[in-house]
């Protein structure tokens, strides 16, 4: 894959996706956008893989959105084009069998923010800064902003960054539940894939099947919701790594997952 935009590293299991236009403050490109997409479908598919760590280059910034300069002489089809391939990305991630966590270094704002509410688990070095600001360019948030925002922190949270533009910091972002953690700028990557490791560790039917019911189930009422934990509780059963993790407990070993 060529990647011009991205770096990609994979170390024991964890793929590190650094978004690498330091100049642009590590703004979204459509050059960029369509490398992700790519990369994010080649995460799925490789078996190396097991979870993915999304982070920005240097120490300012995570993203600091969709690039401007790319948008500003856009047409509404073209606008269009540009939110369904951001929503097919982000659906991708959210989707992907794997789990990713975004490691924010800085400022997240706009299409920034969106990428890491797209994921799985946030982590933020104490410097990151969060915020909406397309209001403050005459438009409303183009990827998913305006939905996954509420639901992750209520409708009155995310309206008031949505309607201010306002950023707010890390401490503010945990506080609201936006992030899960903050850690110090210098070690917020040993952190991050410390805690990718441990989820490596797991099988992944029963990551994916874990992730599945996450995902989904938010989009159900309570009932369809539990419903559909239980069809995917009894697949968990079809799995070598379900016989393997019950037989290590009782055998009173580490579980040796095989992936099945
Ligand atoms: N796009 C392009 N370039 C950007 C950028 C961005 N979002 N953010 C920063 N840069 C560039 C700056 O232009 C500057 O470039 P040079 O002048 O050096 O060539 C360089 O990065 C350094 O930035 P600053 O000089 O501004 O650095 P400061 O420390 O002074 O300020 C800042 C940092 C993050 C506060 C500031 O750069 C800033 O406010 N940036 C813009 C943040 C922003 O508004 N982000 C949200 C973008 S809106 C859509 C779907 C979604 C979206 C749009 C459309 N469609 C479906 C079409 C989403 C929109 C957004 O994400």
């Amino acid at each position: 894959m060529n990647l011009e935009n991205l770096l990609l590293e994979i170390v024991e299991g964890v793929a590190t996706v650094t978004v690498n236009r330091p100049g642009a403050l590590n703004a979204l490109n459509l050059a960029t956008l369509a490398e992700l997409e790519d990369l994010v479908g080649e995460i799925g598919r490789n078996p190396e893989i097991r979870v993915a760590i999304i982070t920005g280059s240097g120490t300012k910034a995570f993203v600091a959105g969709a690039d401007i300069a790319t948008m500003r002489d856009m047409s509404p089809m073209e606008a269009r084009e540009m939110a369904l391939r951001a929503h097919r990305i982000f659906a991708g991630i959210e989707r992907s069998a794997k789990p990713f966590i975004a490691a924010v270094n800085g400022y997240a704002l706009g299409g920034g923010c969106e990428l890491a509410m797209a994921c799985d688990i946030r982590m933020a070095a104490e410097t990151a800064k969060f915020g909406q600001p397309e209001v403050n360019l005459g438009i409303l948030p183009g990827f998913g902003g305006t939905q996954r925002l509420p639901r992750l922190i209520g409708k009155g949270r995310a309206l008031e960054l949505i309607l201010t533009g306002e950023m707010i910091d890390a401490r503010e972002a945990l506080r609201i539940g936006l992030v899960n953690r903050i850690v110090a700028p210098g070690e917020l990557l040993d952190e991050t894939r410390l805690l990718a490791g441990k989820i490596a560790a797991k099988g992944l039917p029963a990551l994916q099947l874990c992730k599945q019911a996450v995902i989904n189930g938010l989009e159900m009422d309570i009932a369809r919701g539990c419903a559909y934990e239980a069809e995917l509780f009894a697949n968990s059963f079809a799995t070598a790594d379900q016989k393997e993790g019950m037989a290590a407990f009782l055998e009173k070993r580490p579980a040796a997952f095989r992936d099945c």
